[in-house]
């Protein structure tokens, strides 16, 4: 498979691991997992080429590690983002005193009333580093980066858990916890 098609069937896998497995045909178990053969299956039911070797390759090199293999190589799913309701068993965990999140301008004036919010999806996205959260928040535009005090969100009882890949999650941010950096 070359490099475009890689990326087209990792949106496709996004899609149907996060938010519409119908689309190929598949069911998630309720932790996110699907069996591998299903999965390729499913895709080429639907017309995306994918063998195992592709999806390998997916896992591997995806850019932000969306995807993960369980141990024996049997199952797949998505790490986080998804609108799907499944319990991705993550324990809580303690976060650092500060965490990021980027948006855009146009958002500030109901995030400042309502705090951050999941919208579409479970959790509410935070990253530990300011630059990740900029590239996150210029997907939709000029980036402006959010600070979070996650630390004192979490000394008020705030759950967070951290993803495999470094994503912090919480279900949501009040107001009162944000500022500019
Ligand atoms: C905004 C991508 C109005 C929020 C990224 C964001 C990330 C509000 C948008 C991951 C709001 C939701 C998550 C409120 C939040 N009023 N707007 N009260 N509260 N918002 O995509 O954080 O490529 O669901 O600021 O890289 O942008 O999918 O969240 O702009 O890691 O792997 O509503 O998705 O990763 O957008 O992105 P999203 P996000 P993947």
């Amino acid at each position: 498979m070359n490099q475009r098609e890689l990326v087209r069937a990792s949106r496709f896998l996004s899609r149907v691991l996060r938010h519409d497995p119908g689309r190929a045909g598949i069911r998630l178990d309720p932790q996110g997992w699907v069996g591998v053969d299903e999965l390729l299956a499913g895709c080429r039911r639907s017309g995306t080429r994918l063998d195992r070797a592709a999806l390998q390759e997916i896992v591997d090199t995806n850019d932000k590690k969306r995807f993960v293999l369980s141990a024996d190589g049997d199952r797949v799913r998505a790490r986080q983002g998804h609108s799907v309701d499944v319990d991705l068993g993550l324990e809580p965990r303690t976060p650092p005193a500060l965490l990021h999140h980027g948006t855009v301008g146009r958002f500030l004036p109901a995030i400042a009333t309502e705090g951050l919010r999941p919208m579409k999806r479970h959790d509410v996205h935070l990253s530990p580093d300011v630059e990740t959260a900029r590239a996150v928040g210029a997907r939709r535009g000029t980036p402006v980066v959010l600070t979070v005090a996650a630390g004192r969100m979490h000394d008020d009882g705030h759950v967070f858990r951290m993803t495999g890949n470094g994503v912090w999650l919480v279900a949501a941010v009040p107001p009162e916890y944000l500022g500019e950096p």
